[in-house]
């Protein structure tokens, strides 16, 4: 039945409206847009949270992001905004609230959700995540034969493991360096027996992080790891040293052998991919020192009031969110590259990865309505920028696909060396420049190439980027920037009326596996008639190859 809800964000006149002046704008170029307005990066520059942001090399006009708000505004994202800071049930799919901005909001304020203030429950969580935390690096936190932790090793995965492994690099300037901090996500073996290489069972401490304490690869990394553990420490009492879980599922953990007084809760309106401030944190708060963690969501808390309360023309997550929704529904772009000119930010592609796809990667309505007439998330991707530009830059430069990108530097390095901040940076600005403006065949020519080479020469120019500039790589910038994201792709979701909270995506293949993992362990030739011929064909294949190796 066609009725405001099932019907489609492309018969919004504002929809209509963009469409057009996409249509109408596509001959413009970056230069023509510079030539004709000498503020323009003045203009479509913004600043919130230690963040400057320059938007101007990104395909708009004077028109473009007015039209893009009005947009928002008719897909009811300010609605949505207040829905979610008011703890609704905005994950309707799972009937949920979303409220990763209550875990870095301040004692002094409330949150409720179903009547009931979360704020407190979050601080005390805190509070004892401190607390620990300080024991284990004051040295007062002794494993089972009584030496000090000097290994801490978190196993999870996705939304209890990305989080964390990208905070762990992020912020290795300011974590303490008498600890080794590892991490192991995936159920190959190896990930496990290489990330405990070389560390004394005596002094590691294991965090098993899993929101569901249910999660296949998570349990089989944490058997394995008490087992490691226990081969060593020869005594089950050791598992309550050497063991803590950071978890909603109490009763899961106690069934695993972990004392709940080692267990750090959280809440159900904590997405796995948006929980990297919640106890899901632990291993970033062991690094940092619970000061700096503090620090980290005044950074993130900083950016959600400015999400919240600033005028969608200044706000940086909403303008973020409809360049991109800009950019690949509109323009049609594919992808967007995210190239941080940090090493420190070296796995924040791999961390927004999953944040923008995992969330927006929906071809359903909230309204359940297939979505057929545009395009919604792009593949996200990217690595740090210098090693970039030896390798698939370009493509972007020069290939045939548009591919947006966010360049992400710092004014100043925590690392300083000599000239290479200079040199780092001076790339950075210098691709930005080179992909908007590019290189004509008038001026290859000039150079004096033969003519047979100017067209490999000759650069399109015209490629879009958004340039995120910002003080210094610390643990508050770090939380504005993460959230900025977060909420951008909040602000996306709203616009393509998905739902950025649920993953139903991932079931079918975790319950396909199950259904295999007997099939592969069976000593009988399992029955396959189930199976499609490739599939069937393949464990037959896995099975003959096993036992050939035993
Ligand atoms: C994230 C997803 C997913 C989740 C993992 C781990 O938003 O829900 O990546 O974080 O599947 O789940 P557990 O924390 O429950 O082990």
């Amino acid at each position: 039945m066609a009725g405001p809800a099932s019907s489609s964000r492309t018969s919004l006149h504002d929809w209509q409206a963009l469409s057009d002046h996409a249509h109408a704008t596509r001959q413009l170029t970056l230069r023509d847009l510079f030539a004709a307005d000498h503020v323009r990066a003045e203009r479509l520059s913004f600043e919130a949270c230690g963040l400057f942001v320059d938007h101007s090399k990104q395909r708009i006009t004077e028109g473009t992001l007015p039209m893009l708000v009005r947009l928002a505004e008719a897909c009811g994202l300010r609605e949505r905004i207040a829905a979610m800071f008011a703890g609704d049930r905005i994950n309707t799919t799972e009937h949920r609230s979303v409220l990763h901005v209550a875990l870095r909001t301040p004692r002094s304020e409330r949150i409720l959700v179903d009547g009931v203030d979360v704020v407190p429950g979050v601080h005390e969580v805190l509070e004892r995540m401190a607390s620990f935390c300080d024991r284990v690096r004051g040295g007062q936190w002794l494993g089972h034969t009584g030496r000090r932790i000097r290994a801490i090793v978190n196993i999870g995965i996705g939304g209890s493991d990305l989080g964390p492994v990208m905070a762990s690099t992020a912020l290795r300037h300011y974590s303490d360096r008498d600890l080794t901090f590892r991490f192991v996500s995936n159920v190959d073996g190896t990930d496990f027996a290489e990330a405990v290489q070389g560390l004394d069972p005596a002094e590691t401490l294991f965090i098993v992080a899993s929101k569901t304490f249910t999660t296949q690869e998570t349990l089989a990394n944490a058997r394995t790891a008490r087992a490691w553990a226990l081969a060593a420490l020869g005594d089950e009492q050791a598992v309550a040293r050497h063991f803590v879980a950071v978890s909603t599922n109490a009763s899961e953990v106690a069934a695993f052998g972990i004392d709940t007084a080692n267990m750090f809760g959280f809440w159900d309106w904590v997405g796995g991919r948006y929980s990297m401030d919640s106890a899901i944190g632990l291993s970033t708060m062991l690094a940092i020192g619970p000061e700096r963690f503090s620090e980290l969501l005044a950074g993130f808390h900083e950016m959600d009031e400015h999400f919240r309360t600033a005028d969608f023309e200044q706000n940086l997550p909403v303008l973020q969110g409809l360049l991109a929704v800009w950019n690949t529904t509109f323009l049609g772009a594919h992808t967007i590259a995210v190239l941080p000119y940090d090493q420190y930010l070296a796995r924040f592609p791999a961390y927004l990865q999953q944040l923008t796809m995992e969330s927006n990667g929906k071809r359903v309505t909230l309204a359940g309505r297939f979505i057929d007439d545009y395009e919604t998330c792009p593949v996200y991707w990217g690595e740090p920028g210098t090693n970039g530009q030896h390798s698939f830059y370009q493509l972007i430069h020069q290939g045939t696909r548009l591919i947006p990108c966010d360049f992400i530097g710092f004014v100043r390095s925590l690392n300083p060396a000599g000239r290479h901040h200079d040199l780092l940076m001076a790339n950075c600005f210098a691709q930005a420049e080179a992909l908007a403006f590019g290189k004509t065949e008038a001026e290859v020519r000039a150079d004096g190439v033969p003519e047979s080479l100017v067209p490999h020469k000759t650069f399109p120019g015209n490629r879009p980027s958004t340039t995120i500039l910002a003080e210094r790589l610390t643990p508050r910038l770090l939380g504005s920037l993460v959230a900025l994201y977060e909420h951008a792709v909040f602000t996306q979701g709203a616009i393509w009326d998905v739902n950025p909270f649920d993953q139903w995506g991932v079931e079918l293949g975790k319950v396909l596996a199950n259904r295999i993992v007997p099939e592969l362990e069976a000593e009988a030739e399992p029955e396959m008639t189930h199976h499609d011929h490739s599939t069937a064909l393949l464990i037959r294949r896995y099975r003959r190859g096993r036992r050939k190796s035993d």
